[in-house]
This record gives structure tokens, sequence and C-alpha cells, in this order.
């Protein structure tokens, strides 16, 4: 079957190691043959990302922190030799583990704005980074979780965080799409990434969504990624602000 990617050029932000979604995304995306642009956070990721990215032949890969202005500004240089960009997985969340399992009405200020930097905002800055790159049009995807329209236990300010999010798909898709740039969500299930396991009370969440989920079993970043493979493709041509479920079904349940 021909590649659904071929002569696409891909920057990935999120990569942190072999369970990252943003990983399992970029591993399928050189499958269909898109040229693969990694990023890592910072010098503490840096080996590890160069690891993963050596191995699935990824194209470059640079240091790029979502709430630096200046490394976003480094963007046209690194795809220069591309000469177009046409799609990005902004993968990028981040919130203190405190704020994560104690009582939401205690989050504290300076807690919530951090949440909001890097998991909401990051996402604005990094499309008007990667908008006037995309010549052809493109394509622009992020992850969410369902924890931003339901009260999730313990999701708390990253909830509030993904409910921006999810708000500023809708604006951006607005104001990108007569640029022919797309800009959509896919909210993932409970997968077992390092983030996940940072957080109380996924285990127990991972155990029951098999006897729950309408597909009775759990999510697997590969199925994340393959969506990830047709909002990116001329596939999903036609869809723009929208939140795709990719759950085994389990955003359908009321109880
Ligand atoms: C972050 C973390 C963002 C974990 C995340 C996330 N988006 C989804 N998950 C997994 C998850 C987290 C919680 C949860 C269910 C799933 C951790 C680091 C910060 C960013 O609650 C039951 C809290």
């Amino acid at each position: 079957m021909a590649q659904l990617l071929e002569g696409k050029t891909a920057l990935i932000l999120g990569v942190a190691n072999k369970w990252s979604l943003a990983y399992a995304i970029a591993q399928a995306f050189r499958r269909e043959g898109a040229a693969v642009l990694l990023t890592y956070q910072n010098e503490r990721l840096k080996a590890a990302v160069e690891e993963l990215g050596g191995e699935i032949g990824a194209a470059r890969i640079f240091e790029c922190d979502v709430t630096k202005d200046e490394d976003l500004a480094k963007l046209p240089a690194e795809i220069a030799e591309f000469g177009k960009l046409d799609a990005v997985v902004h993968s990028v969340a981040f919130a203190n583990r405190e704020d994560l399992s104690r009582p939401f009405v205690e989050t504290s200020r300076a807690g919530f704005l951090l949440a909001q930097d890097v998991s909401a905002y990051s996402l604005v800055a990094v499309a008007r980074a990667a908008a006037p790159l995309m010549k052809a049009g493109g394509s622009i995807m992020t992850l969410t979780y369902l924890g931003s329209t339901r009260v999730v236990p313990n999701y708390n300010v990253m909830g509030v965080a993904k409910a921006a999010l999810e708000a500023a798909v809708r604006y951006l898709a607005n104001d990108l799409g007569p640029s022919n740039i797309r800009v959509n969500a896919i909210s993932a299930g409970p997968v077992k990434t390092a983030s996940a396991r940072a957080v109380k009370g996924i285990g127990s969440m991972l155990e029951e969504a098999p006897a729950r989920a309408p597909l009775r079993r759990n999510c697997d970043p590969a199925e994340v990624a393959d969506t990830a493979v047709f909002l990116a493709s001329d596939l999903g041509r036609g869809v723009t602000g929208n939140v795709i479920f990719v759950d085994a079904g389990l955003q359908l349940l009321g109880a």
C-alpha cells in the first residue's frame, strides 16, 4: 500500500521516553514515509531522545522548550532544508505532582498558571511559529484527555488546562483554516506512559477499563498514533477543530 505521509515533513514535540505517545506517533509517521523532526525539552532529556530518534531514523533532533519563545524562533532554520512543514504534533503537558493528588480547590495560583502555560498556551505559541512554515497547508494536532470536560478524580488542574487546550484548538482552527491549516486534538484513553504512572489512581483505571470499555480492552499507543497519521494525511483534509476520542469507547459511558 502507498505510504500515507510520503513527501511530508512532521515536527513532533513531546518525546521523553519509549512509552511517550509522541514516540508512538513518530514511529507511525516514519512507517508512512514522513521525514520526522523531534525535539527535547532540555539537556536532561537530550540523550534519551537522540537514542530514540536514532532508532526510527529521525531527520533532525533539537532542543525546544515550548515555554521559551526563543526556542520556538529556531523552527524556521531547523526546517529550512525540507522546504516546508506539513504536520506538527504537540504532545506536551505538565503540572506539579501535588496538584494531581490533593483537592482541586487547593490549587495554587502558581501551579494553575504553570499547567496552563506548559499544557495549553504552548499550543498557541507552537501554532504561531509553525503556521508560516506550512506553505502547502498543514495539520497541527495535540493530545488531550477526558478530564477536560468531566471530573476525573485527581486529574484536577490538568483537566482545567486541557479544557483551555481544547478551546484553543477551536480558535486556532478558525484562525488558520484560511491557510488550509487544520488543528485538532486526539483524546486518548488511559495508557501506561511515564507521566501517567506518576499519577495516583491510574493503576486502578487501567485495571478497570477492559471490563468497562465498549471495546473491552485498554488503549494502545499505536492506535492513538494511527489516528495521528490520519489527521496528518490527506485523508483528514476535511477535519478541523475537532476532538477525536481514541479510547476504546470509554468516554461514552455515563457510569
Ligand atoms: C500530565 C500527566 C498530563 C499525566 C497525564 C496527562 N494527561 C493525561 N495523563 C494521564 C492521567 C493523569 C491523571 C489521571 C488520569 C490519567 C502527569 C504529569 C503532568 C502532565 O487522573 C486519574 C492525573
